[in-house]
């Protein structure tokens, strides 16, 4: 009797475990800490990736018969309830014919970014690589008939760019199954009964068939999900076996589970375009945009600036953070002059100033009024986004004794005059002849060489 009722309690622990399995996120991390921390040290180390939204939603650019969307340009099918029959005929109008993958990742690693992470299937549903799943495709149905992923993932191979690539999971407008949808962003203009939708299908003989396919056709350093937790527990689980089985090393982002926590990637994506602004003891990312949406769209061209990038670089490594910055190129396959503009002078910068950013760490010194700290080893590196008037500097909370100061692009590493006492440093930047190629308008760095 007494070994019947255990054995009852056993059975229904085993059928509430399966139940809740489908219903509840654990806060159990399924990755180690220390496995993670070993895994993501090339992309620690990286601190600026190039992200790239390419899709055909670039056909339209951000306009629909006349009409131009005010959100996002890849929600074009969403916002302006694009039938499918419709969408599906700008595949046939997508022929990027002066698409160069060796040039996109030229771009990337003179702008002095480490990695490359582009959509390979955004919510519309469209595959830009050669899917055996369905022949909705770059390959199978446009004239260009290219595999753009193959190409870019080869062209970083060559440049030493970590590749990866971007999958919308959780959302596909073009797919009848892709439902569930609490949120209301799914299709419901071309299927409209959600109760019809079966979320498990879509996702078992679709999405993860899909990501099977980019695990075994391409070299991945990182698997970059979108999703808003439409997947249960169990399928993110299915998921991380895959990768594990296929790329035990591949990176997985957060949001491959529970958005707004990072139990199940390798690192923390924070909200689009979000900055954390404190360091947050793990490696998270901002994936931000150059210009307001990720999609290219003819008509946003509030463009940041060099100055803009450089300071939220800064200001991400200062808290510990990635900087993944997207671009959306054309349809024609050129990627707009302004970006490629904004992206070559912070490639100045970085070529000077890099030294302050790759590898670095958050410096665990108040944030100076002149601009941020960064440090790695025994220095420290004080970005000056502002310039003091009286070339004076002064700046608080170093504890470490300094025993060197010097401008971190000054070739000679000419020593610079300042006092230390116990609350501040004094810097003089008067007394020095400064080399006016250790300078930069956007964010000169002193270097501060420390011996405790
Ligand atoms: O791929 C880019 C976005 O399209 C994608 N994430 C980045 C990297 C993204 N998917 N979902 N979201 C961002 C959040 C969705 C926000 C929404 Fe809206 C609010 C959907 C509808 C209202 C913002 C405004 C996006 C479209 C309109």
């Amino acid at each position: 009797m007494k070994f019947q009722t255990a054995k009852n309690l056993l059975l229904c622990n085993i059928v509430l475990s399966i139940v809740m399995s489908g219903i509840t996120h654990t806060s159990a991390a399924p990755t180690p800490e220390p496995l993670r921390r070993q895994r993501t040290k090339w992309w620690r180390d990286a601190k600026f990736g190039m992200f790239i939204h390419w899709g055909l939603y670039a056909v339209p650019a951000g306009e629909w018969k006349g009409e131009v969307t005010d959100e996002y340009s890849e929600w074009i099918m969403f916002h302006k309830k694009i039938t499918v029959s419709e969408y599906e005929l700008l595949a046939k109008k997508f022929n990027p014919e002066k698409f160069n993958a060796d040039a996109w990742v030229k771009l990337a690693k003179q702008a002095g970014m480490k990695y490359m992470i582009i959509t390979a299937k955004h919510h519309d549903g469209f595959a830009m690589y050669d899917s055996k799943v369905s022949g909705y495709d770059i390959v199978d149905a446009t004239p260009f008939g290219r595999d753009v992923i193959k190409e870019l993932s080869d062209a970083c191979a060559k440049e030493g760019i970590r590749f990866g690539v971007y999958y919308s999971v959780d959302r596909d407008w073009h797919h009848t199954d892709a439902g569930g949808n609490e949120l209301g962003q799914s299709n419901t203009w071309d299927y409209p009964d959600e109760s019809k939708k079966d979320f498990n299908l879509y996702f078992s003989n679709f999405a993860k068939k899909q990501i099977e396919e980019l695990l075994t056709q391409y070299e991945l350093s990182v698997l970059w999900f979108d999703g808003i937790g439409i997947k249960t527990y169990a399928q993110n689980e299915e998921l991380l076996r895959l990768i594990r089985e296929h790329h035990p090393n591949c990176l997985v982002n957060s949001r491959l589970g529970d958005w707004m926590s990072y139990e199940w990637g390798d690192y923390r994506s924070m909200d689009d375009n979000q900055i954390s602004n404190r360091d947050l003891g793990y490696g998270w990312e901002n994936p931000g945009t150059i210009n307001h949406t990720y999609g290219y769209n003819r008509h946003d061209r509030d463009w940041k600036s060099h100055t803009e990038i450089i300071h939220m670089l800064v200001d991400i490594a200062s808290n510990g953070g990635n900087y993944l910055l997207n671009i959306g190129p054309r349809a024609d396959g050129t990627i707009p002059a302004e970006s490629i503009r904004v992206l070559q002078e912070v490639g100045k910068w970085m070529d000077k100033f890099g030294e302050s950013i790759y590898e670095s760490s958050p410096a665990q010194i108040p944030v100076p009024q002149c601009g941020r700290f960064t440090a790695k080893d025994d220095k420290l590196y004080l970005h000056i986004f502002d310039w003091p008037v009286d070339d004076k500097m002064i700046v608080r909370g170093i504890e470490r004794k300094i025993a060197n100061a010097y401008l971190l692009a000054d070739k000679e590493q000419k020593k610079l005059s300042f006092e230390k006492s116990y609350e501040k440093v004094t810097i003089e930047l008067n007394t020095i002849s400064l080399d006016a190629d250790a300078l930069d308008p956007s964010d000169t760095v002193i270097v501060f060489e420390t011996n405790n």
